[in-house]
């Protein structure tokens, strides 16, 4: 059997996914229409054309710019079905994903629409196509503290459905301290913590990521490279890390995809897992994220069965959950 054929036959869990990421442009013209919003593009070959990025503002700008399209609960949920059906053809099991609630809430779309739209897509999804997911609020590091502590109060009746919170958006310029306080806030709630960090910021924030928000789960991590104390903590603790090859490819995070940490990741026992991040902007979903790296660092079967067995066990799925889905 060829590497392919193994890797999109190995059940998968998918621990880094932005759920608006995840839009494809045949998708958001759809939902222009419906919702009567214009978008400053002609054709489906015009979004994917403009889908050239030097770095991850440029990307965060379009990013952005797209999510306007999503207005009502069908359309979160029409979002959520679209990923859950595309990820069980590459048999991923078990999703957790993110959403950025303040890219809703700020252009006047209630934090209610945005949660019951993708919960109501997840429990249609565990339903049809056997995939189980959980949900992971995202704060949005470019805005204030204050403004953290406004969406985390905004969740509070959905906190039951709410696995965890996450960092992202444009790391470099606004460092993990800044979010000290709504991290240890959700922590007294109950709620996992993860974190972008050392994308493009530097091992200092990957450091407060751990030390000051507490993080349970690490996302991307490759500039934790650049420090050799940081690398053997990273081992030693088995922190979870949810790279992200193609996202690294886009974003120009790495020149060549033959240049990526992930293998020198593994040879230091690092806990690696592979993950499409924004799948619609990045040109692949999870087997390609597997395949694409393998064939340019030439990982072998063990490399990508571990990453595999590395996603389920870093979930936030109960140990007899787990068990149940690998
Ligand atoms: C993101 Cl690749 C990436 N990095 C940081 N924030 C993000 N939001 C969506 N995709
Ligand atoms: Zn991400």
């Amino acid at each position: 059997m060829s590497l392919d054929a193994y890797i999109a036959g190995l059940p998968k869990a998918e621990l880094h996914l932005h759920i608006e990421g995840s839009l494809e442009p045949e998708l958001m013209f759809e939902l222009a229409q419906r919702n009567g919003v214009s978008i400053p593009f002609d054709s489906v070959e015009a979004v994917r054309a403009a889908y050239d990025f030097s770095n991850l503002q440029d990307f965060l700008d379009i990013y952005y710019a797209g999510a306007n399209v999503l207005q009502t609960e069908a359309d979160f949920h029409d979002l959520a079905m679209a990923y859950f059906r595309r990820a069980a053809a590459d048999n991923v099991r078990h999703a957790e994903i993110f959403f950025d609630p303040q890219t809703h809430t700020d252009r006047g779309i209630p934090f209610g629409v945005v949660a019951e739209g993708l919960l109501a897509g997840m429990k249609r999804a565990e339903t049809e196509l056997g995939v189980t997911s959980k949900l992971i609020l995202c704060f949005l590091r470019h805005l204030d503290e204050h403004a953290a502590f406004e969406t985390l109060h905004q969740a509070e009746p959905w906190l039951g459905k709410i696995a965890g919170v996450g960092l992202d958006s444009s790391e470099v310029g606004h460092p993990p301290s800044k979010f000290e306080r709504v991290f240890a806030r959700a922590g007294e709630l109950g709620l996992k913590r993860v974190a972008h960090a050392g994308e493009e910021g530097p091992p200092e924030y990957v450091y407060e990521a751990l030390d000051l928000l507490h993080i349970d789960r690490m996302d991307h991590g490759n500039r934790s490279m650049e420090d050799e104390a940081l690398i053997k903590r990273l081992a030693a603790s088995q922190m979870t890390l949810t790279v992200c090859p193609l996202s690294n490819l886009k974003l120009c995070v790495v020149k060549d995809l033959k240049d990526h940490p992930v293998p020198e990741m593994l040879r230091r026992g690092i806990h690696v897992t592979l993950n499409s991040d924004d799948p619609a902007y990045f040109g692949g979903y999870v087997n390609d994220n597997y395949r694409r790296l393998a064939e340019a660092v030439g990982l072998t079967r063990e490399q990508v069965t571990q990453m595999a067995i590395n996603s389920f066990e870093g979930s936030f799925l109960s140990p007899t959950e787990k068990a149940a889905r690998i």
